[in-house]
């Protein structure tokens, strides 16, 4: 049996909902061979965001890390390759922070890769007919932030679990009032990290 921890992200930038959180709400209910998935919520807020992610690390003892979060304007569910070592938030996280071209870490490498398998998930969503790319970026904001991180905690333990990023697009109820911005079914972004965990084992 192999555990992943799966997360997901409060609301921010004025939304009522993050789509991450109905996310792992569905996934909650669903049942892996071989699998126990464990969710968790974080904080839109830069540094207690990644506090409450190692907490929730030595709790629960993962194999596998995959957290997710909201990116707007995205078209697909895209897998991150690269984590950077940048802060510059674009607006305020939930606590008003916002730096700007600051570094993650200070005496940090310039990035890390994702050690969780982007092709084989995207190739596998690709197979189901759901729209999935690998990104290049995770932006520099509380998502870069945990998932620099989140690399930089699994480095420092002799990479003894995988982990990594993904960014999915909005709920086709978060667009009504942004007209044509994309969005994404919440069954169908479901059944892509379904399909993710699946190949994660
Ligand atoms: N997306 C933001 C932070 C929380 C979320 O869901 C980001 O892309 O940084």
């Amino acid at each position: 049996m192999k555990t992943i921890l799966l997360t997901g992200f409060s609301p921010f930038e004025g939304e009522s909902i993050n789509p991450t959180i109905r996310v792992i709400r569905e996934i909650d209910k669903m049942n892996f061979p071989k699998i126990k998935v464990v969710t968790r919520e974080l904080p839109v807020v830069w540094g207690k965001a990644f506090d409450a992610l190692e907490n929730y690390i030595h709790e629960i003892q993962p194999d596998s890390i995959l957290a997710l979060g909201q990116a707007g304007g995205r078209v697909a569910i895209t897998p991150e390759r690269v984590a950077i070592n940048v802060d510059s938030f674009r607006i305020p996280d939930n606590e008003g922070n916002q730096p700007v071209n600051e570094l993650v870490n200070k005496n940090g490498a310039v990035g890390y890769w994702s050690t969780l398998p982007i092709q084989k998930m995207v190739d596998r969503m690709t197979h189901s007919n759901i729209p999935s790319l690998i990104s290049n970026t995770a932006g520099t904001f509380v998502c870069n932030h945990i998932f620099y991180r989140l690399m930089e905690f699994l480095e420092k333990e002799g990479n003894i679990r995988t982990g990594g990023f993904m960014h999915i697009p909005y709920l086709p109820e978060q667009v009504i009032q942004k007209p044509g911005q994309p969005s994404m079914s919440l069954a169908m972004i479901v059944q892509g990290i379904a399909e993710c965990i699946e190949v994660m084992r």
